[in-house]
């Protein structure tokens, strides 16, 4: 026969195993998450349309977080490492799937950074620190246009501009193919523009200047602003 103090006993268990379990499931979550849009869809119309912006983010991302999920399903220590030091070394990563990490690491950061430096009703002149920056090291915030979107159009096929932090804190024009970024030399990049024709091909077709011309209109400075707060720190 069943007592009480049993009764008591096993639900007291019960519980204490489904708390165990909840903890277990929540460190078992995939270290890599596709990030929701920090707005609507078709927050940035007209400059981007909302269904690409819908297939660049749950397609377009969403792909390079699954390969990179399944790239380092056997390698706990390398898919705890931070992305950007992950990136940085890439010597680490086993030869085999170093190019899987390369590729979809990358897509993964460089897009998770992207949504993130648009806004609705975005753009306009720089501000705060990174105004000044600007200023000092291209002269002006046109000259600045001019720059990274020559570097964005210069890009060919595949690719990204970029404007960085390097090493000596000093801010970095490039432009990198593929999925490769600023990361992956140890800068720190601040404001960066998916040049892929996925990003644009929808709206634009095969004119790129025009994207770009567009995607002045969407920047948050607010945002650049803090990653170069957090790139000076680092
Ligand atoms: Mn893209």
């Amino acid at each position: 026969m069943t007592t009480r103090r049993e009764l008591l006993r096993t639900a007291a268990v019960a519980v204490a195993a489904s708390a165990f379990s909840s903890v277990a499931s929540a460190q078992a979550a995939p270290a890599f998450q596709l990030p929701a849009l920090p707005y609507a869809v078709d927050a940035l119309e007209p400059h981007i349309d909302a269904q690409t912006m819908t297939i660049h983010h749950t397609k377009h991302h969403q792909a390079y977080v699954t390969n990179l999920v399944n790239a380092l399903k056997d390698q706990q220590a390398l898919a705890s490492k931070p992305l950007p030091a992950l990136l940085a070394d890439l010597n680490s990563v086993p030869e085999p799937i170093r190019m899987a990490v390369r590729n979809n690491g990358g897509g993964h950061a460089n897009h998770s950074l992207f949504w993130r430096l648009m806004k609705k009703n975005g753009g306009g002149a720089p501000t705060g620190d990174v105004a000044k920056a600007i200023n000092a090291k291209f002269g002006s915030f046109d000259k600045f246009k001019e720059e990274l979107s020559g570097a964005g159009m210069r890009q060919f096929g595949s690719g990204w501009a970029w404007l960085s932090v390097d090493k000596s804190k000093q801010l970095v024009l490039s432009a990198t193919p593929n999925q490769d970024n600023p990361w992956m030399l140890g800068h720190s990049p601040i404001l960066g523009v998916d040049v892929w024709e996925h990003a644009y091909y929808l709206r634009y077709q095969n004119r790129r200047a025009d994207y770009l011309a567009a995607w002045w209109n969407t920047i948050n400075w607010d945002v650049v602003n803090e990653e170069y707060a957090k790139a000076l720190k680092g």
